[in-house]
């Protein structure tokens, strides 16, 4: 299922390819930059093991697409020199994914700022220059870039790089507490497609991230967890270590429970389940549910489930 859903995702990053592709934008000389466009670029690994068995590709993958938070893609080819480059609309966030022969390989994951769990998640601002990433490396299940697109990023237009910017979108709530109540990491600001009616009251104890990201009903064809990925939980406060457990926390599939070592970060406000030696079944959906965490001083934290599908394990 997950390989025909990812083939058909491929098929309409196709279409879009095609229909797009006399569409290069208007930056001659004499005319003025487009800023609704913005080229996104950057350097994939030579010489990877390629997803599929007994292909000897010359880089990590073949194709990459950047997806926004209705699904709607932009795609290209890697070059022969395994370089990539892409015009994105500006004023948008997206995943990126890597494909290797029409099957995604490997998702980005970003850093947008300190004090928060790395993204799947990158936004695009209009700006003057490409955002060039510079050397991607694919290590872990996920790939990372030398140059954060946050650092290339000024949101609000204020001179102050996203990445060091404590409210990107100067909305007055800062990014740590920006809330995205479907948890698949494009928060309410930028998710078109968040069911979300109306934000928490400030103050409200919540879950602010996960990791994996929550797609079930969002992107079927975009999912490739890896199997020993810990599971990650940002929370509006600091917790009650005392509250987290085995019933509390709990990562499962329809072949039974994950057992997690559960660990907190310094801050109290991140726990980890780990499972390293307990690794997760191939292409099966995985659920994540918290019911009964406590923030220290005893606010119940809401119930939250969120779920993923993992890879398959090659
Ligand atoms: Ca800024
Ligand atoms: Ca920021
Ligand atoms: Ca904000
Ligand atoms: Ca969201």
């Amino acid at each position: 299922m997950k390989r025909i859903c990812t083939i058909l995702l491929t098929l309409a990053l196709v279409a879009l390819v095609s229909s797009c592709g006399g569409n290069t934008g208007g930056s001659e000389t004499g005319n003025p930059i487009d800023t609704s466009l913005r080229t996104f670029m950057g350097d994939l690994p030579q010489n990877q093991t390629s997803a599929i068995k007994g292909t000897n590709l010359s880089c990590a993958a073949d194709a990459i697409a950047a997806v926004d938070s209705v699904g709607t893609a932009v795609s290209s080819d890697v070059l022969a020199d395994c370089s990539f480059e892409m015009r994105l609309p500006t004023g948008r966030a997206y995943s990126v994914i890597l494909f290797n022969g029409g099957i995604n390989t490997v998702s980005f994951a970003f850093v947008n700022g300190t004090g928060r769990l790395p993204s799947p998640v990158m936004y695009v601002s209009a700006g003057d220059l490409p955002i060039d990433v510079g050397n991607v490396t694919i290590a872990g299940g996920s790939a990372t870039v030398a140059r954060e697109p946050s650092e290339q990023n000024d949101r609000d237009s204020d001179s102050v790089a996203d990445y060091d910017d404590p409210d990107d979108d100067n909305d007055g709530i800062i990014d740590e507490e920006e809330q995205n109540c479907d948890l698949d990491d494009f928060i309410d600001d930028d998710d078109e497609a968040s069911p979300c009616t109306g934000a928490a009251a400030a103050g409200t104890p919540q879950v602010l991230e996960v990791r994996p990201v929550n797609n079930e009903g969002i992107d079927e064809g975009t999912e490739s967890v890896a199997l020993d990925e810990p599971v990650e939980v940002r929370f509006s406060c600091a917790v009650d270590p005392a509250s987290v457990n085995a019933s509390t926390f709990r990562v499962a599939s329809d072949q039974g429970e994950i057992a997690c070592t559960y660990e907190t970060s310094d801050s109290g406000e991140q726990i980890t389940c780990k499972h390293e030696s307990r690794e997760f079944a191939p292409v099966a959906r995985y659920t994540a549910t918290i019911d009964g965490i406590r923030c220290i001083g005893s606010d119940l934290l809401p119930t939250v489930s969120w779920s993923w599908m993992t890879s398959d394990g090659q």
